[in-house]
């Protein structure tokens, strides 16, 4: 099924179910050469959510601010390649909904454990906002905060379950958003953890 979130955001219910153990082999390629951290942001908050990434450019946070950058900071080498599955998931996910010639060149991979959060915030780290953003969600459920395009706007609730792909883009692209605390759900393949991939084009 497909729920319009915005004018130009959807979810796509259960799109990556054929998909879940291709995409979970991945993940576990990724996290091999590139172990999950949890990153300090610029205000000095270590973040509840543990990050990894793959592809060109991946996302990071310290002290000096937040950045996209070739080289992994923990070991110095390269991002791991993005698994095959990842990048044809996101370019069919994103056609779908209306962006055809997605060719993603980063993927920011989050870990959520019961209590882990992500406050509002928008993503503006990308060089084109003309390109979508497509978000896997593997494992424990979660309440996903969708807001406007400013912080104190109204957020919808909105629950993200073990398969769902969302694509955002256009007019949604910049919108405020983050996710509650997790509750302890814990799930039949990945227990007391949820993974959440972005699939983006950052350079
Ligand atoms: C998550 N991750 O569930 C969320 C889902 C992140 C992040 O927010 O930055 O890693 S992705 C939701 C998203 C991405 C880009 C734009 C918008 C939402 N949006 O316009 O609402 O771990
Ligand atoms: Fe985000």
């Amino acid at each position: 099924g497909r729920e319009m979130l915005g004018e130009q955001s959807v979810v796509l219910r259960g799109y990556a179910l054929p998909d879940a153990a291709a995409l979970l082999a991945g993940v576990d390629a990724v996290t091999q050469q590139a172990p999950f951290r949890n990153m300090v942001t610029p205000g000095g908050y270590t973040m509840s959510v543990a990050l990894t990434n793959c592809g060109r450019y991946g996302w990071t946070t310290d002290a000096h601010g937040y950045r996209y950058s070739r080289n992994d900071p923990l070991s110095g080498q390269p991002w791991p390649d993005m698994p095959a599955a990842f990048d044809d998931l996101a370019r069919r996910a994103a056609a779908e909904a209306g962006f055809p010639g997605f060719a993603p060149d980063a993927c920011l991979v989050n870990r959520y454990e019961p209590g882990s959060r992500l406050s509002l915030h928008q993503d503006k780290d990308e060089r084109d906002y003309g390109w979508p953003i497509v978000s896997v969600s593997l494992g424990m459920p979660a309440v996903f905060l969708f807001g406007g395009h400013e912080r104190a706007d109204k957020s919808q609730r909105v629950p993200l379950l073990h398969g769902d792909v969302v694509v955002w883009g256009g007019v949604d692209r910049l919108r405020f958003h983050g996710v509650m605390p997790l509750k302890d759900h814990p799930h039949p393949l990945l227990g007391s953890r949820r993974i959440n991939f972005t699939i983006r084009r950052a350079g």
